[in-house]
């Protein structure tokens, strides 16, 4: 069997405006109809959902660069999203906290701003005296009088541009996959986007050019062994960090640890679907991209209807507190997780609603989401509140997995390569098959062996016999 253990939770692109880093002023300072000219530390303020850290992704800035009000100052990565921090104010950064891959705590400051514009009423609702006591470093320095530096001021927003073009840092999380998937070191690429941003034609620009460079070496034949024939070079190891999506897997698979998998497979038969697909997507009325994953969707679903415990999840656990006695939440709604390979890596949006759903329109859907992962620009609506995952691994290969797992779920459903094999007809006749292996994983804790077995046997039912699943859609 071969086993796949690699499963991340999820991580999201917000492209909201809307800043989620609050200064903290000092209200000796603070005036609404002037502009300020104090020298003020960023927080990085609660921004919910149990985050306690971020990791710095980018910096769009660098110390003495002028920044408006919505100007990006970094990309930050969470256990959630990867989310674009924009200046609530007019002002000159002054100094950097963090270095790029660096992990901020909440509460903690990220960079300093000389504040050049008026704090709006808006802006005053999240000045809080409370938030000064957050205990950061920022929040433990006083604003200081801008002095003689306002001179540097007069810098235009090139600079900032500028500055980015010689950190050579701008760039979409889809485009960082690209690099590294090209082994392209993005400080050699020159971005052609706005602010120097680097695109991805220029990073194919780029490797093109680069591979053309070396092919006639290629051409050549290796230099010669040095090391004595049959007597291997000394290793070589380098150290590399871990990106930010394999941090986070990091830290999603750890968790699932603590949970006690048994899986459970089985051979599917889906020659029935697969000739059903087939006449559906030659029909006028079929969405323009029919795989079998609508099906499989919305089998699992109507299954669920009969084994909810499968849509459960278990309530914080607790062990160090005695008293607090697991639970298990019931879900009602089936909201199901697509694992989606990405240039990012593996990112986990789900469909909501799936009772709500026609083929055609989870059909849509899913090609939305694969569009969005694709491009890096999933909402944290996509990506929170799954209830039960579905990974097709098959689509690249495979024929067993071993899925996990994810802590706010019980069950996970891998999908093998669907292969076309000989097998006796009725009269012991050989026909040809179609068939696809079906692996679930279950956490042990809550979810017996006979229960996975019947959902199991339930969703063979729907994908085996498609037209079943009619009489129970609504
Ligand atoms: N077998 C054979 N052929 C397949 C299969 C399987 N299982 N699945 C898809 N396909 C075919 C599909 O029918 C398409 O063929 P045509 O209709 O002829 O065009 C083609 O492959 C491409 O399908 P596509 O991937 O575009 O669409 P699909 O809706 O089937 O899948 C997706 C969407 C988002 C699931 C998929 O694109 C994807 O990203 N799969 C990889 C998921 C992944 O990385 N899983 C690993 C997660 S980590 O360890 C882990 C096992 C888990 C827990």
């Amino acid at each position: 069997m071969s086993v796949i253990r690699r499963y991340s939770n999820v991580l999201y692109r917000s492209c909201s405006r809307q800043s989620l880093w609050k200064p903290v002023i000092n209200r000796a300072h603070f005036h609404t109809s002037a502009p300020l000219a104090v020298v003020k530390p960023y927080i990085l303020a609660d921004i919910g959902e149990g985050i306690k850290e971020v990791q710095i992704i980018q910096w769009f800035v660098e110390p003495e660069a002028r920044i408006e009000q919505f100007d990006k100052i970094c990309e930050v990565q969470s256990d959630k999203a990867a989310v674009d921090i924009t200046s609530r104010f007019d002002g000159v950064i002054k100094k950097l906290h963090y270095q790029a891959d660096d992990m901020v705590q909440v509460g903690k400051a990220l960079c300093d701003i000389d504040v050049q514009s008026e704090i709006s009423p808006e802006d005053e609702a999240v000045i809080t005296p409370h938030s000064e006591q957050a205990g950061s470093p920022g929040s433990a320095q006083q604003p200081q009088k801008a002095t003689a530096q306002h001179d540097q001021t007069h810098l235009d927003r090139s600079r900032t541009a500028e500055s980015a073009r010689n950190h050579g840092h701008l760039a979409t999380p889809a485009v960082r996959g690209l690099l590294k998937e090209l082994d392209v070191d993005i400080s050699e690429v020159t971005g052609t986007g706005r602010d120097g941003r680097v695109l991805k034609e220029d990073v194919h620009r780029f490797a093109a050019t680069r591979d053309a460079e070396h092919q006639p070496q290629e051409l050549h034949p290796p230099p010669p062994r040095t090391s004595p024939a049959g007597v291997e070079d000394a290793q070589v190891e380098e150290t590399i960090k871990l990106s930010p999506t394999q941090s986070q897997m990091f830290k999603t698979m750890t968790r699932s640890l603590s949970i006690p998998h048994f899986v459970y497979a089985d051979e599917i038969d889906i020659t029935a679907l697969s000739s059903l697909r087939q006449h559906l997507q030659t029909s006028k009325h079929a969405p323009q991209k029919l795989s079998y994953m609508p099906f499989i969707i919305k089998a699992v679903s109507l299954a669920l209807n009969d084994y909810p415990l499968l849509n459960a999840r278990i309530d914080h656990l607790n062990e160090k507190d005695p008293s607090q006695t697991p639970k298990l939440i019931l879900r009602r709604t089936h909201n199901i997780g697509i694992a989606m390979d990405t240039p990012q890596g593996l990112l986990v949006p789900n469909i909501k609603s799936i009772h709500a759903h026609t083929l055609t329109s989870l059909a849509a859907e899913l090609g939305r989401l694969q569009h969005l992962a694709q491009e890096g620009k999933l909402a944290p609506n996509d990506l929170t509140g799954g209830t039960i995952t579905i990974s097709n691994i098959g689509s690249i290969g495979g024929t067993y997995v071993a899925p996990v797992i994810v802590q706010s779920e019980v069950a996970i459903l891998g999908l093998g390569k669907s292969r076309t094999i000989p097998a006796f007809g009725e009269h012991g006749e050989v026909v040809r098959k179609q068939v696809m292996n079906f692996s679930w994983s279950a956490d042990h804790r809550v979810v017996d062996g006979a229960t996975m077995a019947r959902m199991a046997e339930r969703v063979k039912g729907f994908v085996q016999e498609p037209a079943t699943m009619l009489a129970k859609m609504r």
